[in-house]
């Protein structure tokens, strides 16, 4: 049967998108059941019509607290069915309630070298730091906030000129190119999360996931 994933968004949906062209073009043997946001404006929501996927708001404002919010959630995903959750610029911490129920299943996308940066603003925060290296990570989601097991990472040089916005914009590349990736590794079965750590075609990976080389990379601007 193939991989089913439900795609969760807060905003514009460029990973999305990536993981919607992937599919299109038969680099990642995946359906994607589910397109879910918790903000009915989000540019995602128009990206899941356009490639006729069921689309649903779940607004957390309507939910008296973080838990009853998961709980909405993981009826309507479950009701879709998926292999994996993905967490595409999805912005709501989530409770234990949603991350154990989707534990070994449940992938995030996140803009920074983690353990570097967890949280927000991670572009102005490594420029702040003076790094000379930036990039992303994907993990799998754990209770502890962008601390779960890394899957994978892509780099990229950051150069004197950078700003907020031109790091962000290079990064975004290298998160196009990296998540669908990671997820052809998941529809292909060779990506699982064991009580020994993430394990690659039967291999276990390093703490910081694979490093993975991207046409992105060799981008400047
Ligand atoms: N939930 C758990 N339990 N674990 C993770 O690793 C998670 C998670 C939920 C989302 C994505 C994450 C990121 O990649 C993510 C990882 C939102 C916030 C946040 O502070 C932090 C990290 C991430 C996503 N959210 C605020 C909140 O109160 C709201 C911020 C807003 O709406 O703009 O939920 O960075
Ligand atoms: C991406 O850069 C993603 O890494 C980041 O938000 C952006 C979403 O863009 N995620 C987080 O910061 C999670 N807190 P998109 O909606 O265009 O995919």
């Amino acid at each position: 049967m193939t991989h089913r994933i439900a795609v969760l968004i807060s905003g514009a949906g460029s990973n999305l998108q990536a993981i919607l062209d992937a599919v299109e073009a038969g680099t990642l043997a995946a359906r994607v059941t589910l397109v879910l946001s918790n903000k009915a404006a989000a540019g995602g929501l128009q990206r899941a019509a356009r490639a006729g996927i069921p689309r649903a708001v779940i607004d957390h404002r309507d939910y008296a607290d973080r838990a009853a919010f998961d709980a909405a959630m993981i009826a309507r995903i479950d009701e879709h069915g998926a292999d994996t959750v993905v967490l595409a610029g999805f912005m709501r911490i989530l409770t234990p309630l949603f991350v154990n129920h989707y534990a070994g299943r449940l992938i995030n996308i996140h803009p920074s070298l983690l353990p570097k940066y967890q949280g927000l603003n991670t572009h102005a925060r490594a420029l702040e730091a003076g790094d000379h290296e930036h990039g992303c990570s994907v993990h799998f989601v754990t209770e502890e906030l962008d601390g779960g097991p890394l899957i994978a990472q892509a780099r990229i040089a950051v150069a004197e000129n950078d700003t907020a916005a031109s790091l962000s914009k290079r990064v975004q590349r290298c998160e196009h190119e990296l998540y669908p990736r990671v997820l052809s590794w998941r529809a292909e079965q060779r990506l699982r999360l064991t009580d020994q750590g993430v394990e690659l075609d039967g291999e276990r990976l390093p703490p910081q996931g694979r490093q993975t080389a991207l046409a992105a990379m060799a981008e400047r601007h």
